[in-house]
């Protein structure tokens, strides 16, 4: 998969794109990432990347040519997906479909935002990734490719994570406990000591639809539970 990132500050990027799974992606071929910094293409004296908003009002906007010459010199993958807070919000969903892809490209505003030519003639779509405003679009992208690499088969090197994810889809994870038996104290559930892999199977759904029930109703209408997760509900209580 080829991610093209276009960012004034590129050093922001290369640090954690650098490091871990994604690291190791591209340092084995899985991953063609490529970091462009608009600032390089530009032939003024002054590498200028931003003005003085048209019409008036505080702040600079990023101006249109540096970005579209940037992105031209560099023929990225499609879509482009410029980032900012008024886009599709991306969820796991939206991680999914980029996943499935070849490639496509991230553009990072900064500043008030970006003069809006860009959004309407360069990229093909714009992306949240939550309702706040960042101060540029770095952090976003890093949360978009993280999100993205990790389903990407041969990425994660574990896909047996993203099988039990898929399983438990829409549901938050269950509680995980590593050795010792006793941390300062406190123990971990006998069940999961007890080497009864359909009880403990039962006793992680139960507690994953626990979870959602309190922490994110949202993800968990009525309608989602079926009477045997109803059944465990009754079955197995919140603190066993
Ligand atoms: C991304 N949620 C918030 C900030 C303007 C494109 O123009 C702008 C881009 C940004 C950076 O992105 C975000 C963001 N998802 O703030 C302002």
């Amino acid at each position: 998969m080829r991610i093209d990132v276009f960012s004034i500050f590129p050093d922001y990027l290369e640090g954690p794109l650098g490091l871990s799974l994604i690291g190791k992606a591209r340092a084995r071929g899985q991953l063609d990432m490529r970091i462009h910094d608009p600032r390089s293409t530009t032939t003024d004296r002054h590498h200028r990347v931003d003005d003085a908003p048209v019409g008036g009002g505080a702040g600079m906007v990023m101006m249109a040519e540096p970005l579209f010459a940037s992105v031209e010199a560099a023929q990225p993958p499609r879509p482009l997906l410029l980032l900012g807070p008024g886009g599709r919000k991306f969820d796991q969903s939206f991680a999914r479909e980029l996943s499935t892809l070849d490639g496509f490209s991230l553009l990072c505003g900064r500043y008030e935002g970006v003069d809006q030519r860009v959004a309407d003639h360069l990229c093909d779509g714009e992306v949240s990734v939550g309702d706040y405003v960042l101060a540029g679009g770095e952090a976003a992208a890093l949360v978009i490719i993280e999100a993205v690499a990790r389903l990407v088969p041969g990425v994660l090197g574990n896909e047996e994570s993203t099988l039990d994810e898929s399983f438990a889809a829409g549901l938050l994870e269950y509680p995980q406990y590593a050795k010792p038996a006793q941390v300062r104290g406190w123990g971990i559930p006998e069940v999961l000591r007890s080497g009864d892999h359909g009880h403990i199977a039962k006793w992680r759904r139960s507690q994953a639809l626990r979870r959602t029930l309190a922490h994110r109703p949202d993800l968990l209408t009525e309608s989602d539970l079926t009477e045997s997760d109803q059944r465990l509900l009754d079955e197995y209580p919140a603190d066993l």
